[in-house]
């Protein structure tokens, strides 16, 4: 049996980070684990055709700690590429020697809490033992690729690949026939992509979406001096907005007359990005009036870009706008202008059954070679759930978490003392920038980390009492929100049994000063256990 001070699962951004504060920056020996063959974590999974970031700009879609780091890295594009992310997370892992420290294909079975020892023990799929006293889960809130249970699906006799789970060796789909299932943000970017190469693709549809144009474009010479001259007022900047440093609007609908909120969603649109969302008026997320006149803005522009008016209307969605989550598109709405792609949507001819040859609906059976899942993931809770770790008296995340994913500032859970989770549910995960977010929730971790040790002390573990208080503050949070009103992964709609609970907190910067005050604090209203040895 090995033992280390700290064993972190996984290597994507917030595993590679954890690995590197811990080991370089608190001097902790640290051993992370990874099933996958090679760090990225997401991205090393998601290799999908048309894979590539949905956020505002790819340089804060990255790591922001070391200034050397920034200066050297060129991104090429606004949006990078999937390929371009994974080569840049190679690099950190590189250039800050990680590899030497995780162990890859090598998936984390067990994990289990010895109070005696005040350890975590944890058992690999390769049948291998490890200890710990910190247990570190940066097992990805997108990792547990949700597959739909059809009658017969897995009697289809075609190739079946799922946008989380794409081959490493290309993916011919030259002559084939293609059925989609899923237009979320994989699905949206995949289908375009697919559709150029396939003789035929079927899209099976069940909730059409909201998507802005991404206008990823070449990033300048000028715009990466910028970024890198200014980056501590920037990164500051991204810490105190809610994890992008671009200024909001404060201006109100109220301050404009009908015709002139129209040309400012115009404008936000051939801008492109998020911007429609984040920059038109105050209130998109809140105001029901608002959302309700940018939602019909935004089918506007879906009548427009589709020629076929009965394609076009399945393509309408009805919901709040980006209260799921929202999808910046290259070319998806165009796409069902080609010869080559057909609609189904659900709601009006729901999927029957799958047999060997493909998929019957209510009007008629769609024959396909070749099956593409993007159906999303067992969102935020499943990483956790996947490992169950148990905890004090042996008892599991599973049972735990049977009701509520109860823990405290998404990070901790009663009952699994100095096991500390990155983007665990209610933490702003996704709502924030996640690689900046992963380093702040690792400091905090480092911080507790210290306190133990300078007093003399064993483990930390949070209360139920904090447990739900954190919860309902995160719920309140939302419930001010339309976001609920959604039936999205958020919500933990998309599995059937998941608990329904709104699972990231929608205020990244002021969570990230309520971790900084709990650390300076000194760890108020957590348990602390003395050192037993
Ligand atoms: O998954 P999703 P995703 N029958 O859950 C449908 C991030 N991301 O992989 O909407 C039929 O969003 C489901 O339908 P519905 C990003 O945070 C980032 O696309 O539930 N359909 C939906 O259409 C994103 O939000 C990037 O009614 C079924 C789709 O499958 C998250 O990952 C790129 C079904 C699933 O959409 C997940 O996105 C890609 C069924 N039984 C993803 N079950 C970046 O570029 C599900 N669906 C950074």
């Amino acid at each position: 049996m090995r033992h280390y001070d700290a064993i972190v699962i996984g290597s994507g951004f917030g595993g590679l980070y954890a690995l590197h504060h811990l080991r370089d920056q608190i001097g902790l020996s640290v051993q992370a684990f990874d099933a996958a063959s090679g760090v990225g974590g997401t991205w090393w999974y998601n290799r999908y055709p048309g894979a590539r970031v949905d956020a505002p700009s790819s340089p804060f879609y990255a790591y922001t700690f070391s200034q050397e780091l920034v200066d050297e890295w060129e991104w090429k594009e606004t949006q990078s590429a999937q390929p371009d992310v994974l080569a840049y997370l190679e690099h950190v892992a590189e250039r800050f020697d990680l590899e030497k420290d995780i162990q890859f294909d090598t998936f984390v079975t067990d994990a289990r809490y010895d109070e005696s020892a005040q350890r975590w023990t944890i058992e690999t799929d390769g049948g291998e033992s490890a200890s710990a006293q910190f247990l570190i889960c940066a097992t990805g809130a997108l990792f547990v690729a949700h597959k739909p249970n059809y009658p017969g699906i897995d009697d289809f006799a075609g190739v079946v690949h799922h946008t989380g789970r794409w081959p490493h060796e290309p993916v011919s789909f030259e002559g084939k026939r293609v059925g989609v299932i899923g237009t979320g943000s994989s699905g949206i970017q995949a289908i375009p992509e697919i559709a150029k190469e396939a003789e035929h693709v079927t899209v099976f549809q069940r909730t059409p979406q909201y998507a802005l144009p991404a206008r990823n474009r070449p990033m300048t010479d000028d715009e990466r001096e910028r970024f890198r001259n200014d980056w501590d007022d920037l990164r500051e900047s991204m810490c105190r907005r809610g994890g992008w440093p671009f200024p909001t609007t404060k201006l109100k609908p109220s301050d404009h007359t009908p015709e002139e909120r129209r040309a400012r969603y115009e404008e936000m649109w051939q801008e492109g990005g998020m911007h429609l969302a984040i920059n038109s008026y105050r209130g998109v997320y809140t105001d029901e009036e608002l959302n309700n006149e940018i939602s019909e803005f935004v089918r506007s522009k879906i009548r427009e870009r589709v020629v076929d008016p009965e394609t076009a209307r399945k393509l309408l969605p009805d919901y709040h706008f980006a209260t799921k989550r929202l999808i910046l598109d290259n070319g998806y709405f165009e796409t069902y202008n080609r010869d080559n792609v057909t609609l189904v949507d659900l709601r009006d001819d729901p999927i029957e059954s799958f047999d060997a040859g493909g998929v019957q609906t209510g009007a008629g059976h769609h024959q396909i070679d070749m099956l593409v899942l993007a159906t999303g993931f067992d969102a935020v809770s499943g990483s956790m759930l996947k490992l169950n770790p148990k905890g004090r008296g042996g008892v599991s995340l599973q049972q735990k978490w049977e009701e509520r994913f109860a823990n405290n500032l998404g990070m901790m859970v009663e009952g699994y003392p100095n096991m500390f989770m990155i983007h665990g549910p209610g933490a702003p995960g996704v709502f924030f920038t996640m690689p900046l977010g992963a380093e702040l929730q690792t400091a905090w971790i480092a911080s507790a980390i210290e306190h133990l040790d300078a007093n003399g002390l064993g483990a930390i573990e949070t209360t139920t009492e904090a447990e739900d208080a954190y919860g309902d503050e995160v719920s309140a949070i939302a419930n001010r929100t339309l976001y609920p009103t959604a039936n999205s992964w958020y919500m933990g709609a998309n599995v059937p049994g998941k608990p329904r609970e709104f699972l990231g907190h929608l205020r990244g910067s002021q969570y990230f000063q309520q971790l900084a005050a709990v650390a300076d604090g000194g760890f108020e209203g957590f348990v602390v256990e003395q050192r037993l040895d």
